[in-house]
């Protein structure tokens, strides 16, 4: 800017022109805040812990003491790499790829040690699962759960250590160890709690919109999200339930067609579903078979999970008559709304609250017991 203003030569004041610069810039950095970002469930992290502090080799030279010794400390101890469940955490989006604790602080002369380095903590959501090599290590299922992947190495030794009767003046003195690497992914166990799940076009980010201040994207054209949007949608009595725009799902999704499995997997994690049908197409019936063949095919269960329908596009003519057709082919309750208009969506959002009262009763009945003896667990890693 101030290059600017030198080359015209204004001074201080800038011109007509000038400002409107300033605003657009201003205005392209909000939008650019206002963005939507998409919801990170799964990271790849590599975890370095600290390397130890060098032992010292010294000898202590003080007045009146001319052989005092050998005065060499010991370094300290390298940090850990700590991964914790925290409740306030919601998705992995902050999780950076490589870590890398502290390295201890390494001895002095006259007998002082180094300082021992502080451990790094990893925030996860609650539910994360961590997985090396493919195989699950452990999940963090309660907020406090914690697990140390690596450690630092130890300090070395100063030569104040080796001090014996056979060796008065040893002059040895060791490295610290490094610390322990690995490679870690971190996955989402549950996503959401609610998840959209349609073929491409039928709406699901627009009612994800309607329903909640999240902003995936919206157009007329199939692929447009590409990655899964999660939506809060906030009752009256304060409590919180998340929806999941998930997308990509097409016929033949189970053969890892489209987006494929990956896809999939984000339904897998979503405590309920609603199907959301287009009433724009011709038989709208159809698609909510296929999208059921597509989940039940790629894990039996999976389509007979508590759901609800959800036909969109009411405002379109002709939505009617296919929404009799739909309820007759549908052995279950079908919500007509329009998301884009934004018919109806206050039934979607209370049918959404009793799922989730309904699913929170029976995963406290289930669970009971369990949360009855619950305690915070601190795991250590053997590498
Ligand atoms: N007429 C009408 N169009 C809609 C409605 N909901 C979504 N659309 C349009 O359908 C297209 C696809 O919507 P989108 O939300 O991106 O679908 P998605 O692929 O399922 O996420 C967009 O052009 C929307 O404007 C609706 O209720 N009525
Ligand atoms: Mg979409």
């Amino acid at each position: 800017m101030a290059m600017l203003l030198c080359r015209t030569g204004l001074g201080r004041r800038p011109s007509v022109l000038i400002q409107v610069a300033i605003q657009r810039t201003y205005a392209s950095k909000q939008s650019e805040k206002g963005k939507a970002k998409a919801f990170v469930d799964w990271r790849r992290v590599r975890a370095e812990g600290g390397k130890g502090g060098d032992g010292c080799s010294a000898f202590i030279r003080e007045f009146a003491r001319p052989f005092g010794g050998p005065g060499g400390g010991d370094g300290g101890n390298g940090g850990n790499i700590v991964i914790e469940a925290y409740k306030r955490v919601k998705s992995l989006a902050k999780v950076k790829s490589i870590y890398k604790a502290e390295n201890g602080s390494p001895g002095g002369n006259n007998g002082c040690h180094g300082k021992n380095a502080s451990h790094t903590v990893i925030p996860v959501p609650v539910g994360t699962c961590i997985k090396g090599n493919g195989d699950v290590i452990i999940d963090l299922e309660k907020d406090g759960d914690a697990v140390v992947v690596a450690h630092g190495g130890l300090g070395g030794k100063g030569n104040q250590f080796f001090l014996s009767n056979e060796d008065k003046s040893p002059t040895l003195a060791t490295p610290g160890e490094p610390g322990e690497t690995c490679v870690l992914d971190l996955e989402l166990r549950t996503i959401a709690h609610a998840g959209l799940v349609g073929f491409p076009n039928a709406g699901k980010s627009t009612l994800l919109r309607a329903i909640s201040r999240a902003q995936p994207t919206v157009a007329a054209y199939p692929f447009t999200t590409l990655k899964p949007h999660v939506g809060i949608i906030q009752y009256e009595d304060f409590e919180q339930v998340a929806v999941a725009d998930i997308p990509g799902l097409i016929r033949g999704a189970h053969l890892n067609k489209g987006l494929g499995h990956s896809f999939l997997r984000h339904i897998e994690r979503c405590r309920f579903l609603l199907f959301v049908v287009d009433l724009s197409v011709t038989e709208p019936w159809t698609q909510l078979d296929d999208l059921k063949y597509e989940l039940e095919i790629y894990q039996s269960g999976l389509s007979s999970r508590p759901h609800a329908v959800v036909a969109n596009k009411t405002d379109l003519p002709g939505a009617s008559e296919k929404l009799k057709l739909l309820q007759k082919h549908v052995d279950m309750p079908v919500m007509p709304i329009s998301a884009k208009e934004g018919w109806d969506v206050g039934r979607v959002i209370s049918h959404i609250r009793e799922l989730y009262d309904k699913d929170m009763a029976q995963a406290a009945n289930q669970q009971g017991e369990k949360q009855n003896h619950s305690q915070k667990k601190t795991v250590i890693l053997e590498w």
